[in-house]
């Protein structure tokens, strides 16, 4: 998974990446790219090890990208924004960063802080951004059909692709075309609209608000939240005791970046699975829904391809039993088929023949 960090500028993007990844915040503001990987903090990899008596623990891994942010109260700033469209739409969700930190040393955007008119701003960008892909695409489609060659697909296409024109004219998302249109899913499966991919607010509230938890409010958002982006970069740094200390100190549950990465899994639809053995304990991500067979695809094709069941035990069930033989028998270790729905924290392993 990889997540996109845009806003307007110094709405603390890049402090946040510093908070996300722990790494050291960019000397200069020279905008540039940035993007690390970061494994996923899950809690139960470590007593998992200790079931199976596993070598190493590996996490899965989610990946943060910083973006330059533009003024787009003028022409020139939209020019440069939409510069990094085509990278933005590569991305699998958008982190909007909005300020409502107060900071005498930081000028602010338009004079105010206004997180959801911020947002607004950013959201009618990707907006123009969805237009532009569509009429793009609806001129090609045109003169095409003035050619002299069967049409049939191009007629359809236009057709949906108008009435994306329009719902986005009339700031709708394009999945109300989806609703009235039922034919329309597989043909825009194809264009990476912007306004489509989920989207996580993150409002940057000042150090004196770091413990409000309560995430904004907004219609274009799939999941929100709150943070001091400047104190969690400087509680990123710290080792693990002290970032403990410093967690409680401040009347917090989690540190940004678990809660960033959790708006982010529920943004995307995304659970985690488990496996363990004598090598590692791992966890794998997958969206909602995935069949065990799917799920086991993740880990190799062959193990899909091959799949004959899937061995399952609910973390929790594995957990208060302590051990694997015990909860087989204890019953509490199932044998499920290629198309079971696999859960959030099901440690599976996989049975197949090749
Ligand atoms: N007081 C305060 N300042 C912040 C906070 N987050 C960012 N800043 C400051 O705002 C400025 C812009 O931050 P930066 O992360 O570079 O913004 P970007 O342009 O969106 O990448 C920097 O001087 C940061 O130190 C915050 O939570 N509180
Ligand atoms: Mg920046």
């Amino acid at each position: 998974m990889n997540c996109a960090i845009i806003g307007l500028p110094q709405s603390g993007k890049s402090t946040l990446f510093a908070a996300a990844t722990g790494l050291a915040p960019a000397p200069g503001q020279m905008p540039q790219v940035r993007r690390a990987a970061v494994p996923v903090p899950d809690h139960r990899l470590k007593p998992l090890a200790k079931i199976f008596a596993s070598k190493k623990i590996t996490h899965a891994n989610i990946e943060f990208t910083d973006f330059p942010g533009f003024s787009l109260a003028d022409g020139h700033g939209r020019d440069q924004f939409r510069k990094y469209l085509p990278d933005i739409r590569s991305t699998d969700c958008l982190v909007v960063v909005v300020r409502a930190f107060e900071n005498e040393g930081v000028p602010a955007y338009r004079d105010r802080i206004n997180p959801s008119a911020d947002l607004d701003e950013v959201w009618e960008e990707l907006v123009f951004g969805d237009l532009e892909t569509v009429t793009n695409r609806v001129e090609k489609l045109e003169a095409a059909l003035k050619k002299p060659t069967k049409h049939d697909d191009e007629k359809r296409e236009l057709a949906v692709l108008q009435r994306c024109q329009e719902a986005l004219e009339n700031e709708r998302p394009i999945s109300t075309v989806l609703d009235e249109i039922t034919d329309a899913a597989g043909l825009l499966s194809n264009f990476p609209f912007l306004t489509e991919k989920p989207l996580i607010v993150v409002q940057n509230v000042s150090e004196d608000h770091a413990a409000d938890t309560q995430p904004p409010a907004s219609a274009h958002a799939r999941a929100a939240v709150s943070l001091c982006a400047e104190l969690e970069a400087e509680m990123a740094r710290l080792d693990e005791a002290d970032r403990a200390a410093f967690l409680a100190d401040l009347g917090l549950e989690a540190p940004a970046q678990e809660r960033l990465i959790g708006a982010c899994y529920e943004a995307m639809g995304y659970i985690s699975f488990l496996t363990g053995g004598p090598t590692e304990a791992r966890a794998w991500s997958i969206p909602k829904g995935f069949t065990a067979m799917e799920a086991a695809g993740r880990i190799h094709t062959d193990l899909a391809r091959g799949f004959i069941r899937a061995e399952t035990v609910a973390y929790d069930d594995l957990l208060a039993v302590g051990d694997y033989k015990a909860a087989k028998a204890a019953g509490k270790v199932r044998q499920e088929p290629k198309n079971y729905v696999v859960q959030d924290g099901d440690v599976m392993l996989i049975k197949f023949n090749v």
